[in-house]
């Protein structure tokens, strides 16, 4: 099966930002992926953060970077394949992340832009680069899905509207990861960005893929339910967009330091 996207797809995602596929890896592949991330999540590293209660797992990240489900995964077809179209040519992961959005105390993610801190944190320049989200559990209106505002991608001002939360008590990447972000998009410019676009929740099944533009205004709120919302994201960059690294570069589990070209999976 080829997996390229069509002309349509293509089109709706440079409209909108975003491009929901559901239902692309199976039961199987999921589980797999599903039972990868309750051992990463269960092992202390530097990349697994906690929310503000210091107890719940938020994320972990460099899920790519050791052999494994994941590191098979980015070089899966399915995903490299529409990843390089959109791009535009060979990629390598810049950041992977399995975000875990526990059932009652997963915690929100503010409006922002992913661009946003791998272009000022990371010293990435264009934003040569799309998000490919795997939904590791079903995303419903209930579990904290993630929120865009289609279109809002392509009003450059939205760049210039973050904002440093000032009472970021630690100013190291962890107030890139935390509920209490760096840069966030203000209000006014929400406001204003949802009256012309509208918000859409990126619900589907586990095995779903979400693909988003760098740019798109993005965000989700707290999960109330009793169903986790477990999500992988890989970033796939350019090879000809790596950044240069800053004077202070984020380690390597948030900014990869491997730009070789990804080959697909056979
Ligand atoms: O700092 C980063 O790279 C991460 N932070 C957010 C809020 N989104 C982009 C990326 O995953
Ligand atoms: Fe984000």
């Amino acid at each position: 099966m080829d997996h390229r996207l069509s002309e349509d797809q293509l089109l709706d995602f440079a409209d909108n930002g975003f491009l929901v596929l559901p239902d692309v890896l199976g039961p199987a592949d999921v589980e797999a992926l599903a039972e990868e991330a309750e051992a990463l999540y269960g092992t202390e590293a530097p990349g697994r953060v906690f929310e503000a209660d210091g107890s719940t797992v938020r994320a972990v990240h460099g899920c790519h970077q050791a052999p494994g489900p994941y590191a098979d995964l980015v070089r899966d077809r399915r995903l490299l394949v529409p990843a390089r179209q959109i791009v535009g040519g060979d990629v390598y992961v810049h950041q992977s992340k399995i975000n875990a959005k526990r059932a009652i105390s997963g915690d929100v993610w503010p409006w922002h832009q992913d661009f946003t801190f791998w272009n000022r944190e990371d010293g990435m320049a264009e934003p040569r680069v799309v998000n490919v989200a795997v939904l590791l559990d079903g995303a419903t209106e209930h579990n904290g899905p993630l929120l865009f505002i289609p279109g809002s991608h392509r009003t450059a001002d939205a760049l210039h509207a973050v904002n440093g939360a000032e009472d970021t008590a630690d100013k190291s990447w962890r107030s890139h990861l935390a509920a209490k972000l760096e840069y966030t998009v203000d209000r006014e410019t929400v406001t204003r960005l949802t009256a012309a676009g509208g918000i859409v929740s990126a619900t589907g099944g586990p095995g779903s893929l979400l693909f988003f533009d760098s740019r798109i205004v993005h965000g989700s709120s707290s999960n109330m339910s009793p169903h986790d919302r477990r999500m992988a994201i890989f970033t796939y960059n350019s090879v000809d967009n790596a950044p240069s690294g800053g004077a202070l570069p984020r380690p390597e589990f948030l900014a990869a330091r491997d730009h070789s070209p990804l080959q697909v999976a056979l």
